[in-house]
């Protein structure tokens, strides 16, 4: 089958691989570990897929190449876009827009233009490579406007749309000087895809108050649907995105991460209780909030140092935006204060590592933690928190999880959380800290039995289905 005859084309910001050079500067491309690749490699692979994306970089995009049963087709851009589409309008308009103007929301002109134009890059990139009646599923809100510009191009495909993360409500996505035309480039979709059902109804609620479209009635199961002025059902609902359960399961059991989950805790010092946080570092994530009610657990003398440590491992994330530059500053020093006023020589409360670890020392730090607290602000999903309860077969630890995360919804056997409220934060990791074991086994087993029956495999092919279904 020829590139420009695939049957189902994923549209994503990224290509699913990283850039590797060698020592002599040969470019390789390495599969990048990731759930939406894992949920989508076989389906893929079964439909003769392409996947349309930015390699990262700046203006050099590769040939299109194969990988794992994949076409990859790269959309360059250039280094002035990615300021303008990707910095700005993506992470420093939409991205906090979206959760809550958890920071402002900075409104650009120019970073639209680069937005729209970006945007219809991708578009045309798809159309090229779908074949007639083929299944495009775009993805994210980097890439709002495509499923429109590709339906004007091509109205025989099939279009699908997944947000990854919150969708507002009018009254805060009504600031956006752009907010109807990012409601008709959703609209250009069959299927518009949300990960918890109130950013469904936001959705078909916005629809009917900037474009007075009405909402169709009882469109199926959980189904919201939308009518269009050209006549077309747009249907919406929620499909909660999910991991790999079995693969970290897997990698959880293996020797080489139970040896390490043992020296983690020796390293650590024995601790009574290892707490744990793992985030991108990002203001969405509520790890200042965290550091807070742990800082002061500590302080009022509810938790002492031998007692428990704090091991936040916060990746670095876009380091090139403002915000994220302040929020390092403001993290670095809580963590500095916390330790500071509790840490003792060789013992600190709080490890912090600003960096990135590979799958089996994350899984081993899932299996050396006792508490893991997972505390956004405002969060799609989190699959942070599903990843934790995935490493537990051996049903100890407890999950710390705030309400504002799309995981509250499934994960009811958590510590539900309101991270805003300091004094709930602190009774909740006390109470993760010493639920009594088979209470916690009784918690964790409910919730590994929802997350190993609602895995990405799922997430994806009833996404598919329910496209397909239209
Ligand atoms: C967005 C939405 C939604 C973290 N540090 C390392 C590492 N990670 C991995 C985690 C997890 C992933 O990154 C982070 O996923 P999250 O869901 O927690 O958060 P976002 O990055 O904000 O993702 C979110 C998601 O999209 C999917 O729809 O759930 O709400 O914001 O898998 O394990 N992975 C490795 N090293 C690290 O140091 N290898």
């Amino acid at each position: 089958m020829s590139p420009e005859h695939r049957n189902l084309v994923v549209v994503a910001n990224r290509l699913p691989v990283d850039r590797v050079e060698s020592d002599s500067g040969e470019v390789s491309w390495r599969r990048s570990p990731g759930g939406l690749v894992t949920a989508l490699a076989p389906v893929m692979r079964g439909h003769g897929g392409a996947w349309v994306g930015w390699a990262g970089g700046v203006d050099d995009a590769p040939e299109p190449f194969r990988e794992d049963g994949m076409d990859l087709v790269a959309v360059p851009l250039s280094a002035a876009e990615v300021a303008d589409y990707y910095e700005g309008l993506s992470n420093s308009t939409l991205w906090p827009l979206y959760h809550d103007v958890i920071v402002p929301a900075e409104y650009n002109r120019e970073w639209w233009d680069a937005y729209v134009r970006v945007n219809a890059r991708f578009a045309e990139a798809a159309e090229a490579v779908a074949g007639e009646g083929a299944t495009v599923w775009v993805q994210d809100y980097q890439l709002q406007l495509v499923p429109s510009m590709l339906r004007q191009r091509r109205p025989d495909l099939r279009i699908g749309f997944f947000l990854h993360i919150p969708f507002p409500p009018t009254e805060l996505f009504a600031q956006l000087p752009w907010r109807r035309r990012i409601l008709e480039g959703l609209l250009g979709a069959d299927l518009v895809g949300f990960q918890r059902r109130g950013a469904v109804a936001n959705f078909v609620q916005l629809t009917e108050r900037l474009l007075g479209l009405p909402a169709v009635e009882a469109a199926g199961d959980g189904v919201d649907a939308v009518s269009t002025p050209d006549g077309r059902t747009v249907r919406a609902a929620a499909f909660p995105i999910s991991i790999d359960a079995t693969e970290l399961d897997e990698l959880s059991r293996t020797p080489e991460v139970e040896k390490r989950a043992i020296e983690i805790r020796a390293e650590l010092g024995e601790p009574r209780r290892v707490l744990l946080g793992v985030d991108r570092l990002d203001y969405t994530k509520g790890i200042g909030h965290r550091l807070k009610a742990f800082g002061e657990l500590l302080a009022d003398g509810t938790v002492t140092p031998e007692d428990a440590v704090l091991v936040q491992v916060a990746t670095p994330s876009r380091e090139r935006v403002e915000h994220y530059r302040v929020l390092r500053d403001e993290i670095e020093q809580a963590v500095g204060r916390i330790n500071g006023e509790h840490a003792r020589l060789g013992h600190p409360a709080v490890h912090y590592l600003h960096s990135s670890h590979d799958r089996p020392e994350l899984a081993a730090l899932f299996r050396a933690a006792d508490v893991m607290v997972v505390t956004p602000l405002r969060d799609g999903m989190n699959l942070v928190a599903k990843e934790y309860v995935a490493c537990r077969h051996d049903l100890h630890g407890a999950l710390v999880l705030s309400e504002f995360a799309g995981a509250a919804d499934e994960l009811s056997e958590a510590f539900l959380v309101n991270p805003h409220d300091v004094d709930d934060l602190k009774r909740a990791i006390v109470e993760a800290m010493e639920v009594e074991p088979e209470e916690a086994r009784a918690r964790m087993g409910a919730m590994r039995t929802h997350v190993f029956t609602h895995d990405v495999t799922r997430w994806a092919r009833t996404f598919l289905d329910t496209l397909a279904a239209g």
